[in-house]
């Protein structure tokens, strides 16, 4: 890192060699390219009820939801979005948006509705697939959401509420009448919204191309650098609304013939119910998970001998605690993947997981990915783009074609990556993206706030909470609890702020950029007044 001479840089590959891609294809018929050697065996299996679809079957409704997308006027090109909850209809959604060259953008259905609008807004999605509880969010006139059933369809899994449809009019359409849409591989298929390096949250065009190129480099080729297998149970328990989950969990285990075990949400007892009942092999988690069941006493009631593989990734694992997963699960390999959505979405995954696995450190992000090449610079010396603006996103990707993370890190003598720290403004809570700007923008708006920044502090169990640096306006009276609450009311649960600072100034660079690293290194030392 004390190199200037960008010359020397060192590129790193995986230790396994590059592997053809079949990356000409559309999303759908690649992922379900192995079909007939697995038909029956059950592709998802829905937590709650433990209905199960074999992969027969989940082509089957996904091609008649691709009907049913059609038949409602959806066209290629168009954007749907997705506010629901794991279950299997988020999967044939999004399956049957991909076979008419629809795109889908996915939410989190715990959004408030500001965020939901922005989203909604953002995407100009014409639809709108979520559960009967969240309709009311998308009536809001303050956020001036048109009138659903007349400017947008909205869609539900359960009893639809008025003016709604439900999902089955969409899986229930003639599988025949899917129209012939002609798929580009730089067609997008997904758009995932996430603030990358800096500002607000931004659509990111995932095309057909990236995401198989990203499945491939995980579950393809001879030594495949995650092994799946037909008898695997992967365990969906992380939201498929984020990239992690869509990508390395569902997408990958349609491709290598793995069922998918759906759960609706994190609730500890019934997720080990659910490993001992259903056997679940491959436990994709977060560092959040990985301390419930590192330490949650009710793990020792319950049978994971079954469990083969767990992979940890969106945040940093630290050592100690992987050390006490490993007491709990001892037979089962434990390492970490390494993505970002706009990778589209993994950079490194641990080797161990290999079909012919490699010795791996603890701590490690894994090695990077097949047919991909990482470079580590010096981030002073390199321009990473961070204009206060939204057209930042273009200088994310250089003009070398390089996509430049926003993170900070090593690679060790054995090509081992380790993340140590982020340059980005991004704040990780439980590995959900907070992103600064939208809070400060928030609080700036408020009458008595005449400044304000957010930063991460760091906290023993989400990672990082965001914390705000506050100037009062002068004269006005105004309490942390106020602010907090002012917060709570407009942002998810996982946005809220967890301290106030009130301060005399925001410290800022002669250009007007917050001074993060400063406002940091005060929550280091505890503040002295
Ligand atoms: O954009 P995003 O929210 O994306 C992710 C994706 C994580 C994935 C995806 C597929 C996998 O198989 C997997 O294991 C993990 O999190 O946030 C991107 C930022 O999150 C931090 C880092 O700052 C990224 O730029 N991050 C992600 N993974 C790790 C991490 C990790 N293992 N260790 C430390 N930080």
């Amino acid at each position: 890192t004390n190199s200037n001479n960008n010359e020397k840089t060192h590129v790193f590959k995986s230790k396994l060699p590059d592997i053809p891609i079949n990356n000409h294809l559309p999303l759908h018929t690649y992922c379900f390219e192995n079909l007939s050697t697995f038909a029956d065996n059950p592709c998802l299996i829905a937590g709650s009820t433990g209905k199960s679809y074999s992969f027969a079957e989940t082509h089957l409704i996904c091609r008649r939801t691709a009907a049913g997308l059609a038949g409602l006027g959806i066209k290629k090109g168009d954007v749907i979005m997705i506010l629901l909850q794991n279950c299997a209809e988020f999967v044939f959604s999004f399956m049957g948006a991909s076979m008419i060259g629809a795109v889908t953008t996915t939410a989190n259905p715990f959004y408030t509705s500001p965020e939901i609008f922005k989203q909604f807004k953002g995407s100009q999605a014409k639809i709108i697939i979520t559960q009967s509880q969240y309709v009311d969010k998308l009536r809001d006139s303050n956020e001036k959401f048109p009138e659903i059933g007349e400017d947008f369809t909205v869609i539900t899994v359960d009893d639809p509420p008025e003016n709604c449809l439900h999902f089955s009019a969409l899986s229930e359409a003639n599988e025949n009448q899917i129209p012939q849409v002609s798929i580009d591989p730089d067609d997008a298929v997904a758009l995932p919204f996430s603030s990358g390096t800096t500002g607000l949250p931004k659509g990111v065009i995932l095309t057909h191309k990236s995401l198989i190129t990203s499945v491939a480099q995980q579950v393809d080729g001879e030594n495949p650098n995650l092994f799946l297998k037909g008898d695997d149970v992967v365990l969906c328990v992380l939201p498929l609304f984020h990239i992690y989950s869509l990508n390395s969990v569902l997408l990958c285990s349609l491709r290598a013939g793995s069922a998918v075990l759906l759960m609706q949400k994190f609730e500890i007892r019934a997720l080990l119910e659910l490993i001992q009942k259903h056997k679940v092999s491959v436990a994709a988690v977060v560092p959040p998970l990985v301390l419930a069941l590192a330490k949650n006493p009710m793990v020792a009631e319950f049978d994971l001998s079954s469990i083969r593989v767990v992979l940890s990734g969106a945040a940093p694992l630290g050592k100690e605690l992987e050390g006490a997963l490993r007491s709990r699960v001892p037979q089962a390999i434990l390492g970490q993947g390494y993505g970002m959505t706009e990778a589209g979405p993994v950079l490194s995954m641990c080797l161990a997981f290999a079909k012919q696995p490699f010795p791996t450190k603890s701590g490690s992000c894994g090695t990077v990915v097949r047919n991909a090449e990482l470079k580590v610079i010096d981030p002073d010396s390199e321009n990473i783009g961070y204009l206060n603006d939204p057209e930042a996103t273009a200088t994310t990707i250089d003009i070398e074609g390089w996509l430049h993370t926003g993170d900070i890190g090593y690679v060790d003598d054995d090509d081992e990556i380790f993340i140590v720290d982020r340059v980005k403004e991004i704040i990780k809570f439980k590995g959900f993206q907070v992103p600064p700007a939208e809070l400060e923008a928030l609080l700036i708006n408020h009458s008595c706030i005449a400044d304000a920044a957010v930063v991460p502090q760091k906290d023993e169990v989400a990672g990082e909470v965001p914390v705000a640096f506050v100037v009062r306006t002068k004269g006005l009276e105004l309490s942390e609890e106020a602010v907090k609450e002012y917060v709570a009311n407009q942002v998810v649960f996982y946005k809220r702020l967890h301290k106030v600072y009130f301060v005399h100034a925001i410290p800022k660079s002669p250009s007007g950029k917050i001074l993060r690293k400063d406002l940091r290194a005060k929550l280091a030392t505890p503040p002295s007044s």
